[in-house]
C-alpha cells in the first residue's frame, strides 16, 4: 500500500513513523508512506498556503490552489483504473468518527491520499471536488489533522498483511470483536499482595475462556455500554448481562 500525506508539518511524522511496528512495516515494505509539504505546490514569493475568509470572521482558510495542484502530482503517479478507486481522505473535526470499520475499508486500498486540514478549515471546493472521506477521530479539538492522520495511518498499517504477528491478535483484539479487550496479566503471579485471579492459573481452557468473555461484557458494559447494541451476543451473554442490570434494547 501506498500512503501519501498532505501536510503542512511534515516533520511532525518523523517520530512516530520512526519507531516500533510502523517502521518495521516501512522497511519489511508493506507500506510505503510518502510525506509532500503542501508548501512546495504554491508558486508566490511567500509560498502562501492560506487566506482570510470570505464573509468575514476570524481565522484562516486553507487555499485550494496548493492543495489541490499537490494530490493532482501525485494522482499523476497512479494508473487511471486505480485513480478512481484511490480514497482522498481529509482529516478535520467536521469528518465522519473514525471506527475500526473505516480502518478496515481504508486498509483495503492500494493508494490513500491523507490530507492534513488546518486553520478554520479547508476551502470548501477542495471537499467539495477532490475529498472522497472526511475523518475526524473523537470528539475534542486539535490544533491541526496531523496527529489525526497517524493515528489513522497507524491503525491502517497494523491491518496489512504481515505487519502484526498473529493474523488473530488483530481479528481478536478489542472493538474488532465489538467488545472491550478482557484484562491481562502476566509474571509475577503475586505482586505487592495482588495476585492473578485463580482461574487464569487453573489451566482450565473452558472456565479461562468463560471468565475472559465475562470479563469483556462487564468492562463493554461499564465503559462502552454503547457498544453492546451491535455486538454479536449469545443468548448466555445477554443472560449474564442483565444478572448485571443491562436491558436488550426495543
Ligand atoms: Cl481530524 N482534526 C482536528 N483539527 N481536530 C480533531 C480531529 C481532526 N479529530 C478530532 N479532533
Amino acid at each position: 500500500m501506498q500512503v501519501h500525506i498532505l501536510t503542512l508539518f511534515p516533520e511532525m511524522f518523523q517520530g512516530p513513523f520512526g519507531e516500533s511496528i510502523v517502521k518495521r512495516a516501512v522497511d519489511k515494505g508493506a507500506v510505503d508512506i510518502q510525506l509532500h509539504n503542501i508548501r512546495d505546490y504554491t508558486h508566490d514569493r511567500h509560498r502562501t498556503v492560506d487566506d482570510y475568509q470570505f464573509g468575514g470572521d476570524s481565522g484562516m482558510v486553507m487555499k485550494p490552489e496548493p492543495i489541490f495542484e499537490g494530490v493532482e502530482t501525485i494522482l499523476a503517479g497512479i494508473t487511471q483504473l486505480e485513480m478512481a478507486t484511490t480514497r482522498v481522505i481529509l482529516t478535520s473535526p467536521q469528518g465522519k468518527l473514525l471506527d475500526q470499520k473505516m480502518v478496515e475499508e481504508f486498509a483495503r486500498q492500494r493508494y490513500l491520499i491523507i490530507l492534513c486540514g488546518h486553520y478554520e478549515g479547508v476551502d470548501e471546493r477542495v471537499r467539495e471536488h477532490l475529498i472522497t472521506d472526511d475523518v475526524s477521530i473523537g470528539d475534542y479539538v486539535l490544533t491541526g489533522g496531523e496527529l489525526a492522520a497517524m493515528a489513522l495511518t497507524d491503525a491502517v498499517v497494523r491491518l496489512l498483511p504481515g505487519v502484526v504477528g498473529k493474523p488473530e491478535s488483530v481479528t481478536r483484539d478489542s472493538i474488532t470483536s465489538g467488545l472491550l479487550q478482557h484484562p491481562v496479566y502476566t509474571r509475577p503471579a503475586e505482586y505487592q499482595g495482588w495476585a492473578v485471579p485463580e482461574t487464569l492459573l487453573s489451566g482450565n481452557h473452558g472456565e479461562i475462556g468463560r471468565w475472559r468473555r465475562e470479563r469483556a461484557l462487564e468492562r463493554t458494559l461499564r465503559q462502552r455500554p454503547d457498544l453492546l447494541s451491535k455486538a454479536a451476543l449469545s443468548v448466555e451473554d445477554e443472560e449474564f448481562l442483565e444478572g448485571l442490570g443491562w436491558k436488550r434494547e426495543g
